[in-house]
């Protein structure tokens, strides 16, 4: 079972007056983060809103050491700052425990751009925890589609809908055989923080994906950001799991949803509450696109219940 939200522990990482919008899934996201891996972390971000809400020193929002880094380099800027605390450890240059690094990185700086060195990163096994914080979608400029977008989404350069679906970046993660990867989301604090928890544990490359609905981008009113990501996964648009050594296993509800125990609930409710994908249902083709968009889901459910069977 996971953490309850009340045993969380009190410390605070993000702090208050940043400069997020208000209900930023981002942030709330990144709070947990803080909450199962202390202060003695490095933090590394690529250009994206986080960015623009973390401020400047010496008012930083965040209570780290951050490093900003180009959009296409999380991953190697990454593996250098691990590589060299660890060097400097060796020489006795650093006393203590080692820090977490780690990068909190958009889907657009992960799913696209900053692919290339995550996948070099991860074939490499290096020593930190890839965050990507998924609002499936550019929003720092405006709302431009991503890879993580989902088909029939409007952004500013899909304005007739998405046509195509989304990547699963966390499956394509653990087929780099690394020895960590899951998914969260906010709604869900305590599985989220768990997950941080043990990737902290664990050497090597970890990857974890945070689903972090942007009332923004979705265009829904910006104190239902926890309900959204509720019906997110409720829904199975967006399931969570976590892999060990390969072995995938997942939380509810996504597990019962994947055993059969409990069906998903249609996607209809979680559709039409988001100006995203609404505002095109109104035409006669409204049926066809929401048929796609839950033929999409049922096939990465069936998909992911049949892959995690397979360990290697
Ligand atoms: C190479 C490069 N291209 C484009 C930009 C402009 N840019 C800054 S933030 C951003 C959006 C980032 O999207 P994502 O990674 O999903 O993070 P989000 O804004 O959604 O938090 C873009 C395109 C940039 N800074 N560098
Ligand atoms: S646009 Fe979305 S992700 Fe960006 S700061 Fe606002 S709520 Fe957060
Ligand atoms: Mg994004």
């Amino acid at each position: 079972m996971a953490t309850s939200i009340k045993k969380l522990p009190d410390i605070e990482q993000v702090l208050s007056g940043n400069g997020a919008c208000g209900g930023c899934p981002a942030t709330m996201g990144l709070r947990m983060v803080g909450k199962a891996l202390g202060p003695n972390a490095i933090m590394l971000l690529t250009p994206s809103c986080s960015v623009a809400s973390m401020g400047m020193t010496p008012k930083l929002g965040y209570n780290w050491p951050c490093i900003n880094i180009t959009f296409a380099s999380a991953g190697s800027s990454a593996s250098g700052i691990a590589n060299a605390v660890e060097i400097m450890k060796e020489k006795g240059r650093f006393q203590g425990e080692l820090p977490t690094v780690f990068t909190w990185v958009g889907d657009g700086g992960t799913y696209d751009i900053g692919f290339q060195a995550l996948s070099a990163a991860a074939e490499r096994n290096d020593n930190f925890i890839f965050f990507c914080y998924n609002n499936e979608a550019y929003s720092n400029t405006g709302v431009q589609r991503s890879g993580a977008t989902p088909r029939g989404t409007f952004t500013t350069t899909t304005p007739t809908g998405k046509r195509q679906p989304k990547k699963n970046m966390a499956l394509l993660m653990l087929e780099h055989h690394i020895p960590y990867v899951a998914t969260a989301t906010v709604a869900y604090p305590g599985d989220l923080y768990d997950k941080v928890l043990k990737a902290k544990s664990i050497p090597g490359m970890k990857y974890i994906e945070i689903l972090a609905p942007c009332y923004l981008g979705w265009q829904f009113d910006m104190h239902d950001t926890v309900q959204m990501s509720r019906m997110a996964v409720r829904s199975g648009a967006w399931l969570l799991w976590e892999a060990e050594n390969g072995k995938i296993s997942f939380s509810n509800p996504s597990a019962s949803i994947i055993s059969g125990k409990k069906a998903a609930e249609s996607v209809d409710d979680y559709v039409m509450k988001q100006g995203r994908f609404n505002r095109l249902l109104k035409g006669p083709d409204a049926a066809q696109r929401i048929a796609e968009i839950q033929g999409d889901i049922n096939r990465e459910i069936a998909f992911m219940r049949e892959r995690a069977k397979i360990v290697y």
